[in-house]
């Protein structure tokens, strides 16, 4: 594990006491404040932090300040740890969702035994985590209330985000011609890029008193792209990625989903098989499922990835190196953000 990531997830027990703290003083029973704990260690740790570890890196390059002094970094990885819980709120209620096995590399929490449907409360309450946070350390701060905003914005968008991907895979109908790129856009933009890329740089530039409105559109017109690649990066793991690296069984196909492989399957489908995705694209079985990965291979869609990817991101480069430092913002928080996921495999 990385130097900065276990420095990281040491602070995480101090937000748990912080937590615990306002539940013992709300007289809760024993019982309810171990589920709480169980469920913020559960749902907050083992992934890869990027998001979290991210405020901080990009704090360190605004700031121009190499070591932070404990207080500053301790303000920073808190910051990150609320991206890291909005996160755990949508990825419990993503995995119900999505009628995913597992994540992380064990199973879903609402497939823990005793858990169920109990994991609908507790992402509302790994969500509500986060502002019990930011009130008891930036209540002070000058820039609280924009904290609370974007965290509120951003929280909307990716609700909307998980909207359009949900009711564009209707379990029951299967219709492909709904599909295209642009759908595809639209739906990873608002319900990945926001959050995973926008959010941990922008409450970084209001802890650093970089908040230029022209900044901040610098920052989302780079970050913006990025994410919507991470998500491709994404719906292609979900096909090709290996459960024992990424953590998680795929379901795209199952589940019907607008991903990116499927739409540029269509792409290139001739009409025999376009007529095989349509008979078994989005059926819960595993044989369809394979069927459709037959296609897949035959369309040499990895080839396909690879050639995007290189063109997106030489496309990302250059918005980056036109990036206008004169007001405090700092290329290089795009270039750390960029390299992080360049051919990422987990
Ligand atoms: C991810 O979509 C978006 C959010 C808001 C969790 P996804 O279902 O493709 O994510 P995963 O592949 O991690 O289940
Ligand atoms: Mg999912
Ligand atoms: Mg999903
Ligand atoms: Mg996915």
């Amino acid at each position: 594990m990385s130097e900065a990531k276990v420095k990281f997830e040491s602070v995480f027990p101090r937000i748990v006491a912080e937590l615990e703290e306002v539940l013992v003083q709300s007289k809760l029973s024993k019982e309810a404040i171990e589920w709480y704990k169980k469920s913020l260690v559960y749902n907050c740790v083992g992934g890869k932090a990027n998001r979290g570890i991210s405020v901080i890196d990009t704090y360190r390059i605004l700031t121009k300040k190499s070591e932070l002094s404990d207080d500053e970094y301790y303000k920073a990885a808190l910051l990150g740890w609320c991206i890291e819980l909005l996160q755990a709120f949508f990825l419990v209620s993503d995995d119900i969702m999505d009628a995913s096995k597992t994540r992380r590399g064990q199973p879903c929490w609402y497939l823990v035994p005793k858990v169920g449907m109990i994991a609908i409360n507790d992402a509302f309450m790994l969500e509500s985590a986060i502002y019990i946070l930011l009130k008891k350390h930036f209540k002070k701060e000058t820039y609280y209330v924009d904290l609370i905003e974007t965290f509120h914005e951003v929280t909307f968008q990716t609700e909307l985000g998980q909207l359009l991907d949900l009711i564009t895979a209707p379990e029951d109908e299967v219709d492909l011609s709904k599909f295209s790129l642009e759908k595809h856009s639209f739906i990873v933009i608002y319900k990945t890029a926001f959050y995973s890329f926008y959010l941990p740089v922008v409450l970084a530039m209001y802890m650093a008193g970089i908040t230029n409105e022209a900044d901040l559109q610098q920052a989302k017109d780079v970050l913006i792209p990025l994410g919507e690649y991470f998500q491709i990066q994404d719906d292609y793991l979900d096909c090709y990625g290996d459960p024992a690296v990424i953590g998680k069984i795929g379901t795209d196909i199952q589940d019907n989903k607008c991903g990116w492989i499927i739409n540029k399957a269509l792409q290139k489908a001739n009409a025999e098989q376009r007529t095989i995705l349509d008979t078994n694209y989005g059926q819960k079985n595993a044989e369809c499922e394979a069927t459709v990965k037959k296609v897949f291979l035959e369309l040499e869609l990895e080839r396909e990835y690879q050639e995007y990817e290189e063109a997106v991101v030489s496309d990302i480069r250059k918005k980056i190196s036109v990036v206008d430092e004169s007001r405090g913002f700092k290329k290089e928080v795009l270039e750390v953000f960029l390299n992080k996921i360049y051919k990422r495999s987990k």
